[in-house]
Parts: C-alpha cells; structure tokens; sequence
C-alpha cells in the first residue's frame, strides 16, 4: 500500500491543532502508521529542503522549522500522496482553499514566514526518502 511522509509543522503544535488535523486524517480513511514527536535540527531540514538551500527564504524557512517540536510521521492508504498534498493545499495559505487544512488553518504569510501548519511528500520518490531521513526506515 502507498505511504506518505507527513509532518505537523511547529505553529499547529503550538496552537494545539494535532488533534484536529489527525482527525481530518481519519476522516478521510487513511491509516497513520508511525507518529514521532521530535525537534528538528538544523540539519536535518537543510537535507530534508535541500531543493530550497539556494533560496532567500532559507534561514526564515530553517529558523521557523526548529522552532519547536513537530510531529513526523508516515499516512498509508490508495493514493496516498497525492490525497494528503490535496488535503494540505497550495504551499501559501494565501492560495489555499477553504477546506484544506492550510486554508482552514493558516494566514498569509507575515514577515516572509510560510508557518502552513503541515507537510506532505510530493511524490512516492520524495516519500521514500523523506521516511529515511527522519525516520530511519
Ligand atoms: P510544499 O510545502 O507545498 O511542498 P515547497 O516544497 O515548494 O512547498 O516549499 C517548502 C516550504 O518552504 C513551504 O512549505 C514553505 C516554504 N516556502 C516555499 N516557498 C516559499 C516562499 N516563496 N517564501 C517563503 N517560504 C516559502
Ligand atoms: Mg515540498
């Protein structure tokens, strides 16, 4: 069965939104198969958004994602990664619709911070190998 890569971003824990956004997820059917709290080091979200090191908004998007405590963890289920990509919404909450999470939970970005409550793996590929970054599997 598909897997995902999901993380509940440091701005939902500190709001208290994990209960809610689990909740979504089985709403929706999908099975959550491992659940880690942990805080991010530098490191790790460097390797994890290596595709983004060269942007300017690098050391805001590093700084926001070890914040704090997130919680990462794997969703299986049919087509899985494109399902919770389409639950989250668009990257900027700004574009998100009503009804996905980032549209129901987050503003527009203030002082450049994207804070869009979750991430999710864009493909199976990413999925792979955003499980054996954080979670050794
Ligand atoms: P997504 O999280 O939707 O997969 P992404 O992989 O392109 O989006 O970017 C990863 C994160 O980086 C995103 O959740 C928020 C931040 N980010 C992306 N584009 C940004 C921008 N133009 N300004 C500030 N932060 C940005
Ligand atoms: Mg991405």
């Amino acid at each position: 069965m598909e897997q995902t890569f999901f993380i509940i971003k440091p701005d939902a824990i500190k709001r208290g939104l994990v209960g809610q956004i689990l909740s979504r997820v089985e709403r929706r059917g999908f099975v959550i198969r491992d659940l880690n709290m942990m805080t991010a080091t530098e490191d790790l979200v460097a390797k994890h958004y290596e595709h983004l090191t060269d942007k300017p908004f690098f050391p805001l998007l590093v700084d926001y994602m070890t914040s704090g405590p997130v919680i990462a963890g794997i969703l299986e289920g049919p087509e899985v990664v494109k399902s919770w990509r389409d639950m989250m919404g668009a990257t900027n909450p700004v574009n998100a619709l009503p009804g996905t999470i980032r549209g129901d939970f987050a503003t527009a970005p203030i002082d450049g911070i994207v804070a869009n409550v979750v991430h999710g793996s864009d493909s199976i590929e990413a999925a792979h190998r955003e499980i054996a970054l954080w979670l050794g599997k």
